[in-house]
């Protein structure tokens, strides 16, 4: 056992068990960003979105003792990618938007953390490296949770096909298959299109629709939604914050749609708002989630003392990667409360990530890791499809999925360090 990295401990704290792992040398660390078209916009309260420009951080280690089988990927049928000449490479997926719309994070300013202070911090001391190191290494640095996110996820996946162990196996997966649901954006062709849209998918086997909401695209189009596909329909809405507690016509809009039967109410106000949201939770039927709230998991444990939240939307680029993931999980179930996998648009590589924590015990909602074409005609990894409901966990080493070599052609790479 390497002195650095107890058991269970190696990026993932709170899971029990799971044999510790080898730091990597880090031979490169670089940038990988290209735009993917999305498959159709995609509205939320913050703004439309038809493309998503993805940045990827990819970790390459030195093997010294390679692994027999840590190099092919049986879910793709792919070899790892990145491993010749003794190297193996770790991806991680940085989730921010383009721009600063649904946090203060966006896409330019995490590729400049990342080059100029997480990934100089990271490798300073040496660069012998552990998916732990980039939370104490970096302890000095605020914020920019999803770029740290990104590192620490290419680190883990670097040492994880450095000892030929998945995701899933190394977080104590209970599950080889993950319930998902579905997000539909505001349709630019309002409530018809919402309606037929929402059936589409249901047609295809998702388990849950999760609607996006605003302030005058609410209570009509759900309302309708319930008329039209029944009491039967697991449907749940989210706000993205765009509510105002001040506003009696948002809140009047607010209770009207606790009366239509949704499993529950996801960040009505904005992020920094708890009190509000506790004094209108204990109003409502509805069970309130919080997603742009829950940055760690002090702010699960306030939250849900303070009564702000009944649910948590756990997001690893929100939360600032898999170790945070797992403890506001280990703070909501020592408190009962219920936890489910979200989405930030993710490419297979991000997908995948989301599916093993979504694997883990005490994710008993369905995720909103949708199925690869539900976002993208052609996924950057091998695709993930949606059999009866379900995504399969990858198995393949770490992640389990790599960026086809093709799809990232046109990608920009910044080489941070190599
Ligand atoms: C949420 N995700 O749960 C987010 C919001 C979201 C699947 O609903 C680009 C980047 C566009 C990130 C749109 C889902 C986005 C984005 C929506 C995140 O609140
Ligand atoms: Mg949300």
């Amino acid at each position: 056992m390497p002195a650095r990295e107890p058991p269970g401990t190696s990026g993932a704290p709170g899971t029990s068990g799971a044999p510790g792992l080898a730091p990597i040398e880090v031979a490169a660390i670089d940038l990988v960003r290209l735009s993917m078209p999305l498959v159709r916009p995609f509205t939320t309260s913050f703004g439309r979105q038809s493309e998503r420009d993805v940045l990827l951080v990819r970790v390459t280690g030195d093997v010294t003792a390679p692994g027999s089988g840590g190099f092919t990927d049986p879910d793709s049928g792919e070899g790892s990618g990145g491993h010749r000449d003794g190297q193996l490479a770790g991806w991680g997926e940085c989730v921010t938007p383009a721009a600063p719309v649904y946090s203060e994070e966006f896409t330019d300013g995490a590729a400049l953390v990342l080059r100029e202070h997480l990934v100089p911090a990271l490798v300073r001391p040496d660069r012998t490296v552990g998916a732990r190191d980039v939370a104490t290494r970096l302890a000095h640095l605020h914020g920019h949770r999803m770029a740290r996110a990104a590192l620490e996820l290419a680190v883990l996946d670097a040492q994880l096909r450095a000892a030929d162990r998945s995701l899933a196996r190394h977080l104590g997966a209970v599950r080889d298959r993950v319930p998902v649901g579905v997000s539909v954006g505001i349709p630019d062709g309002g409530t018809p299109e919402l309606v037929e849209q929402v059936a589409g998918y249901l047609d295809e086997g998702y388990l849950r629709v999760k609607v996006k909401i605003r302030p005058g695209f609410d209570v009509a189009p759900v309302t309708r939604l319930r008329e039209v596909l029944g009491p039967d329909l697991a449907l749940q809405v989210d706000a993205n914050a765009a509510y105002d507690p001040e506003d009696r016509q948002h809140l009047a809009a607010l209770d009207a749609l606790d009366e239509l039967d949704l499993i529950l109410l996801e960040q009505p106000f904005g992020a920094a708002r708890l009190r509000a949201h506790a004094q209108h939770a204990v109003r409502w039927r509805t069970p309130v989630c919080l997603d742009e709230s829950i940055h760690d998991a002090a702010d699960a444990a306030d939250a849900i003392a303070l009564g702000a939240c009944h649910i948590v939307n756990i997001k690893l680029g929100r939360v600032g990667g898999m170790a945070e993931a797992l403890r506001i999980r280990d703070v909501c179930r020592a408190a009962t409360v219920p936890v489910w996998c979200g989405g930030m648009l993710e490419t297979g590589v991000g997908r995948a990530a989301n599916l093993a924590l979504a694997a883990t015990d005490g994710f008993d909602l369905p995720a909103d890791t949708s199925a690869s074409d539900r976002y993208w005609h052609e996924d950057l990894t091998a695709p993930f499809h949606l059999d009866d409901g379900h995504l399969a966990v990858p198995t393949g080493p770490g992640i389990g999925r790599i960026p086809r070599p093709d799809a990232l052609e046109g990608a920009e790479v910044v080489r941070l360090l190599g």
